[in-house]
């Protein structure tokens, strides 16, 4: 098989580059390890930035975010009992957000790439990655017990922290900037009304908790919990309790349970890998970079990505340049270390520290107070959750 990009993983990352490739005319194919069911079935992201918004209008796929998305100007912030809403709308002169599932964002590009008839190839088994130092660059994987080879232009590594492509790279061809949090993510997803109208972001001396939303009829919440917990120990129950905990009184008045229909504990790390470009092979997404989920970065970081190495791509069949191909890696990851500084602050602002001492605590409640009680804070809140514009860096 020939194609012009092949692009490794069918995540939002891979779905959304084939996306835009195809309505600039670009033939891409899809290499995918897992069923199309298996990668539905991952609850991930839940608030999306207008760059993404603008992005999923630019390939097409936008209407029913638009019909089923839920619009919000601003979250609130709950510590020591009391609430403050942080006003993103007011602070960032009329920028929202919008909360549309990850899952819904895939289901769009996977229905839209199927009626294109664009080819994916799911449940392709050891996917391996050569010649990406040539212009030759090819990719092999294994289907109904068969070898099969990809002949390519370019290779898209949009295949998550654990691909393929990365481990790909010669050794001390990249370098990785890790830091791991020493808690995870408790997320429970229930069809039950939100508690509030907009996000709860707490900061509990019982530790972190998060209050979102995928509809007015199906809640996501997410728990701060030990790395070393197992999600087979949390009863709904337990789940429930633990989150009227952390909530206050308001919260837990309002707090509608009922049985989870996801229940999942998500480790927590920041990670960049440097550069982005292999010669003829491009990280996109999870591949390059993981944000901790706190400031709703990853989904967003990943669809900026796409955007940029698209038009990369369309550059060089359009124009013959490879102007675009090789600033991609140094324009992306510009704006990825804004967005791991603001998720790692976040992150340590909002998240319980033992390990820091009663002074930590101190600390904490002091940047909190600092932060809803003055314009300049707030905003610099507000304008890093809203995201930077697409043009950021240029
Ligand atoms: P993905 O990991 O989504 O997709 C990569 C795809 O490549 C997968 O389908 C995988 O099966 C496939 N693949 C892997 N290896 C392959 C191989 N060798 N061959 C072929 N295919 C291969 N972000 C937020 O903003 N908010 C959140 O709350 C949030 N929660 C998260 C929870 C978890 C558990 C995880 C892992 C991530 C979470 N994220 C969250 C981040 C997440 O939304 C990512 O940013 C987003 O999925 C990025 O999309 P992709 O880059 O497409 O990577
Ligand atoms: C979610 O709804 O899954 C979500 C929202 C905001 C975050 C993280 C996750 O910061």
């Amino acid at each position: 098989m020939r194609t012009q990009v092949a692009i490794i993983g069918a995540g939002p990352s891979g779905l959304l580059l084939g996306q835009l490739l195809h309505k600039a005319g670009i033939d891409a194919v899809i290499v995918e390890r897992q069923s199309g069911d298996y990668v539905l079935g991952r609850i991930r992201a839940g608030v999306l930035e207008q760059v993404c918004i603008d992005l999923l209008d630019e390939a097409g796929i936008g209407q029913r975010m638009h019909q089923e998305g839920l619009v919000h100007g601003g979250f609130d912030m709950l510590f020591k009992g009391e609430r403050h809403r942080i006003d993103m709308n007011r602070l960032t002169g009329g920028k929202n957000v919008m909360v549309y599932g990850q899952t819904e964002v895939t289901r769009d590009l996977m229905d839209a790439r199927q009626a294109a008839g664009l080819t994916t190839i799911y449940e392709a088994g050891k996917v391996s990655v050569h010649g990406f130092d040539t212009n030759k660059p090819r990719v092999r994987y294994e289907k109904d017990g068969q070898t099969h080879e990809i002949e390519c232009d370019f290779i898209a590594g949009c295949d998550g922290f654990h691909g393929v492509c990365r481990a790909s790279v010669p050794d001390g061809a990249v370098s990785e900037y890790e830091k791991i949090y020493p808690f995870g993510w408790l997320g429970v997803l229930s069809e039950t009304p939100p508690v509030h109208h907009e996000l709860i972001y707490v900061n509990s001396t019982r530790g972190f908790a998060l209050c979102s939303q995928r509809s007015a009829t199906r809640s996501r919440y997410y728990l701060q919990v030990p790395l070393t917990d197992k999600v087979e120990a949390w009863s709904d129950d337990a789940f429930w309790n633990e989150l009227r905990l952390r909530l206050d009184a308001g919260g837990r008045d309002k707090l509608v349970t009922g049985p989870s229909i996801e229940k999942s504990i998500a480790p927590l790390r920041s990670f960049v890998a440097e550069p982005m470009r292999f010669g003829r092979m491009f990280l996109a997404g999870d591949a390059a970079h993981i944000v901790p989920p706190t400031g709703a970065k990853g989904l967003n970081l990943a669809a900026t990505d796409v955007k940029y190495l698209s038009g990369a791509f369309i550059e060089f069949y359009a124009e013959k340049s490879e102007a675009g191909i090789d600033t991609y890696s140094e324009r992306c990851l510009k704006r990825i270390w804004r967005a791991e500084r603001f998720s790692w602050w976040f992150t340590s602002l909002m998240h319980h520290f033992p390990e820091n001492g009663p002074i930590g605590q101190k600390l904490q409640d002091a940047e909190l107070d600092y932060i809803v009680h003055s314009e300049t804070g707030a905003r610099s809140v507000a304008e890093n959750y809203v995201g930077l514009p697409l043009d950021f860096g240029t």
